[in-house]
């Protein structure tokens, strides 16, 4: 790690700490935080943790959960102070301020020392310390690193745990993906010794589905899922009506896709979606289609080689016809 050491003295007298994440954070982005958040504080640290948006429901079961502070323009002045006050931002789970909205300049611009933690590929240049592996499975993985590198084992309580392994389970899509190593299903085997319920987390994170959401994956799997074979491509399409029709709330959407890749035969996986007057898209792979690549060539995304997102300028309609006419080249 660039400056573990320096981090080490950094922290060894209190400071003030700011921790934030990437907008819409996940299991990984929000279990890295309040993981990170509890050690800090349990060492005698000042320590608050901003998101950038608000985060799905079957994530408030973390602990710490209501301490987060969910960025809006009400509190714009506010955090600006915050952020220009702290001694140390942890930016954990992304390494772009493209990535945190309106909290990308604020962070930019201040005076405090930087922490990156994170494992996508091609890092922005901004971190003083630097815990960056783009072989990690999750930012989890590498929070407990960190604390392993602080010589805080000791202090890691079920709360922290918990939260890290909540990142760990989906960041690996429960142990599935090619980036679960054994070294990761060691750090699991410790933070249960540490006292995690594997099977409260799993049903904490998974079985919140609301019948609405149910009833939308039958639909969509039923009504709007296109298959073409002979490219080995599988795909939705989910414009702004839909999402209203069926209430679908942040995360609703969440796994639809690898649905699609699921189908046997089928190596690439896409969902676009029309949301708040913005045209998402969601890429997932199997093997060494790079969809990372794709997103970022055609629809100013990326991510990782087999997990990518992107936007486009274009309307659904014709970022529907874009993506169709660029099928060909995926491959
Ligand atoms: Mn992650």
């Amino acid at each position: 790690m660039k400056d573990i050491n320096a981090l080490k003295a950094f922290l060894d007298t209190p400071k003030k700490v700011i921790i934030t994440t990437h907008s819409n954070p996940d299991a990984d982005a929000l279990g890295s935080s309040l993981g990170l958040y509890h050690f800090l504080k349990g060492r005698g640290h000042d320590v608050d943790v901003i998101t950038p948006t608000d985060y799905p429901q079957f994530l408030h079961w973390m602990q710490g959960n209501e301490e987060v502070i969910v960025y809006d323009d009400t509190k714009a002045d506010r955090i600006k102070t915050m952020i220009n006050q702290t001694d140390l931002i942890c930016c954990l789970d992304f390494n772009g301020m493209g990535r945190i909205k309106s909290l990308g300049p604020l962070v930019a611009q201040s005076p405090a020392k930087k922490l990156l933690v994170d494992h996508h590929l091609n890092p922005e240049e901004f971190a003083d310390f630097e815990l960056w592996d783009k072989t990690a499975a999750a930012t989890a993985e590498l929070i407990y690193d960190l604390i392993l590198l602080l010589d805080g084992k000791e202090e890691i309580t079920v709360g922290i745990a918990e939260a890290l392994y909540a990142g760990i389970m989906t960041d690996t899509g429960s142990f599935k993906h090619n980036s679960t190593s054994a070294k990761i299903h060691r750090t699991v085997a410790e933070l249960m010794d540490i006292g995690v319920d594997i099977n409260r987390v799993s049903r904490l994170i998974y079985d919140t589905n609301s019948l609405n959401r149910l009833r939308f994956i039958g639909y969509a799997l039923m009504e709007k899922l296109v298959v073409d074979a002979e490219n080995k491509v599988a795909y939705f399409v989910i414009n702004a009506e839909e999402h209203e029709r069926f209430h679908l709330k942040s995360g609703d959407t969440e796994g639809l896709v690898n649905y699609a890749l699921s189908i046997q035969g089928i190596h690439i996986a896409a969902i676009i979606m029309e949301r708040n007057g913005e045209v998402k898209m969601s890429f997932r792979s199997v093997g060494n289609h790079a969809v990372n690549d794709f997103a970022s060539q055609y629809f100013s995304g990326g991510g990782h080689k087999n997990a990518a997102g992107g936007i486009s300028d274009l309307p659904l309609d014709e970022t529907v016809e874009k993506f169709k006419s660029l099928i060909p080249n995926f491959q």
